[in-house]
């Protein structure tokens, strides 16, 4: 935006010393205006798979839906209401099922996070960035990820979950020392989840308009 502004301001200076026509102020170049849609995929295109999120109520709180987009994949998630205020550990799961009254806990029906690397929390394909919920429980959050790929979001039968608490992507440095074994870093548990707490809302992935 300044950028650009202060190109337009040179141009006008540029114009005026020279004594010429007006600056073209209203014309965007079609290459640029090709590249701004491109990355803004909510305005033109279509998901390519949705979720539609609910919480352990079973009550719809707000819906995450993924865009292809050039070299990955841009998520947008956006929440009306139910989110507690801070961040708050936001994954893709391994399993589109989506049981508040699972046995193990709400939503633990979703599995593990999706990890066909079979790598450590911080690198999964599911991982994405930390939702951010505002006081007044709304939280709405966009991201490019190029891990995971359009047809596994359409395929595969994944779950987005959002848990109670935030996300530390497994980031334990060494001086910090494991209860149980006595060796520094992270914990097996830590490496498996990033220690986000319970799970407070789920929604299964589907192919868009299916
Ligand atoms: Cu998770």
């Amino acid at each position: 935006m300044f950028k650009k502004g202060k190109s337009l301001i040179a141009a006008a200076v540029l114009a005026a010393a020279a004594g010429c026509a007006p600056p073209e102020e209203e014309s965007m170049p079609e290459q640029e205006a090709e590249e701004v849609s491109s990355d803004h995929p909510s305005v033109q295109n279509s998901p390519i798979a949705e979720a539609e999120m609910i919480n352990t109520e079973e009550t719809e709180i707000g819906h995450v839906r993924f865009y292809e987009k050039k070299d990955g994949v841009m998520m947008q998630a956006s929440f009306e209401k139910g989110v507690p205020e801070g961040f708050h550990g936001f994954h893709i799961h391994e399993t589109g099922l989506c049981e508040a009254n699972a046995e193990d806990g709400p939503f633990t029906t979703a599995g593990g996070h999706f990890n066909p690397g079979g790598t450590s929390h911080g690198s999964h394909v599911g991982d994405m960035p930390s939702l951010y919920g505002m006081t007044n429980g709304s939280a709405y959050l966009a991201g490019a990820l190029d891990r995971i790929t359009p047809e596994q979001l359409v395929n595969e039968n994944l779950a987005v979950i959002l848990h109670d608490g935030p996300n530390n992507f497994a980031n334990i440095p060494d001086r910090y020392i494991q209860a149980e074994t006595g060796e520094p870093g992270p914990d097996k548990q830590t490496l498996m989840t990033g220690d986000s707490g319970s799970r407070i809302s789920c929604g299964v992935v589907k192919p868009a308009g299916a």
